[in-house]
């Protein structure tokens, strides 16, 4: 696992010129590892995330007897999938490191099988909402233990005999209609969701990718138990929340010009796209083509002079992941930016809104938090000290914050980067971001 003290130095100014791919999306690839060992038949998987998250999926399925091969160094993963009914008990915990996408999910999954498991994360993950999943899932028939507070450890027990519901989420959640959909595969009759507003839909389309019928009509989606899964190829693109930070990186810095190629360009992921042109930002998509049932792009980045605005809260669960280093954008930008209907920032891997607004403060930013968003005033950036709450989306974003700050700009923490974004560093600083390590 990551290193503890790992910093970040990035020396002020610069810009990002070139050509970059980042790594394979992170949603996908934990989806592609999942529903890969439950088919029948084996998975080739390219343009795999290596990301220490995806890592750990993988491992857990290994774990319960799945013979995966891979990754090699370009992201390919053969996964010979054991069928739906085809896992084996484990027999360690499963450990989910600082993955929530790999937690909810599995506690879906997990619910159907024949034996227990236990699921465990670091001490971020140990902090995060279970409840989201857990009483749905129990409204099916799962029986999970939690915490008092409703956090992992979770033990999923298992020869639960599931039944399909009708959940109304509560919030825009794409863990949370996953872990039902999967839960679903297993469960009696049918299992659907309405979302309040649309929200990633990589498990829907993977699961039609795969020849199970997912039906979604408005904002109800729908699947019917006792199916089966056969196995397909998956190319994993680029993953868009990565590319965000080089979104942002290029906008703000003066001269740059960048192209970012081969991202994802799923609708339910572009929102940072659309936030970013309604700030004045100048995004150019390149040759639009489609790869594996995912839109992909390129995307040509030129700097731009970016203005405040009142972000469109039905964009906020299409841009979820992107808040951080979108709230470094409008540091950048002249006037006021206001952010509501976010309140989901507080519980990922930091609190994104307060985090992001105390390292802007130590920045010389006007940066204030509401209960569910947070306003902030254009200014002048100076550098800082900044602690990332081990979140690897705070660590990058206040990296590329360092393109527009007055002196140098010093993350601690950083060492979580590597579950979603492995050669950060080492990408950033061949665009132009004058980023260095230490502590390693
Ligand atoms: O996996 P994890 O830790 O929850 O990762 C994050 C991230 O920033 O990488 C959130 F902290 O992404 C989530 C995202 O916020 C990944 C995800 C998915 O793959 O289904 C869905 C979103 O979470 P949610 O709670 O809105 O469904």
């Amino acid at each position: 696992m990551s290193q503890q003290n790992l910093r970040f130095i990035v020396q002020p100014g610069g810009k990002l010129i070139g050509r970059i791919r980042v790594p394979g999306d992170k949603s996908i690839s934990h989806r592609s590892i999942m529903l890969g060992s439950l088919a029948e038949g084996i998975t080739q998987v390219s343009g795999f995330l290596q990301g220490e998250d995806c890592l750990c999926t993988l491992q857990a399925f290994r774990n319960m007897g799945v013979q995966i091969e891979g990754p090699s160094e370009e992201g390919k993963v053969t996964i010979h999938g054991v069928g739906l009914h085809g896992l084996k008990a484990p027999n360690t915990d499963l450990d989910m490191g600082n993955s929530g996408t790999s937690m909810r999910l599995m506690s879906g999954l997990m619910s159907g099988q024949a034996f227990d498991v236990r699921m465990t994360g670091d001490s971020s993950l140990s902090k995060r909402p279970m409840k989201r999943v857990t009483v749905p899932l129990a409204q099916m028939g799962a029986r999970i233990d939690a915490t008092e507070q409703g956090t992992p450890p979770l033990v999923v027990h298992g020869s639960s005999q599931l039944t399909g519901i009708h959940y109304e989420m509560p919030m825009a959640s794409a863990q949370v209609k996953s872990a039902l959909l999967l839960a679903g595969l297993y469960a009696e009759g049918e299992t659907s969701v309405t979302e309040p507003a649309p929200t990633r839909d990589h498990t829907e389309r993977m699961l039609r990718g795969f020849g199970y019928t997912v039906k979604t009509e408005g904002n109800h989606i729908s699947l019917t138990g006792g199916g089966k899964l056969t196995a397909m190829a998956i190319d994993v693109p680029s993953d868009i929340s990565s590319a965000a930070f080089f979104m942002v990186g290029a906008s703000i810095a003066e001269g740059s010009d960048l192209i970012i190629e081969h991202v994802g360009m799923n609708p339910t992921r572009t929102g940072v796209i659309d936030i970013l042109r309604l700030m004045g930002a100048n995004l150019e998509l390149l040759n639009p083509r489609e790869v594996g049932g995912e839109p992909v792009a390129d995307i040509r980045v030129r700097s731009a002079k970016l203005k405040g605005i009142r972000i469109p809260e039905a964009l906020v669960p299409l841009a979820i992941d992107e808040f951080p280093v979108l709230f470094v954008a409008a540091s950048c930008a002249e006037g006021e930016t206001v952010l509501t209907g976010a309140e989901e920032l507080r519980v990922k891997e930091s609190d994104r809104i307060q985090v992001m607004a105390d390292g802007l403060v130590a920045c010389g930013i006007d940066a204030r938090p509401t209960a569910d968003g947070i306003i902030i005033q254009g200014g002048k950036l100076t550098g800082g000290t900044i602690t990332s709450h081990n979140d690897h989306r705070i660590a990058m974003s206040f990296s590329i914050a360092g393109l527009r700050a007055s002196s140098s700009m010093l993350i601690n923490d950083c060492a979580t980067v590597n579950t979603s974004f492995p050669g950060f560093v080492q990408l950033a600083y061949g665009a132009g971001l004058g980023i260095s390590t230490d502590g390693e």
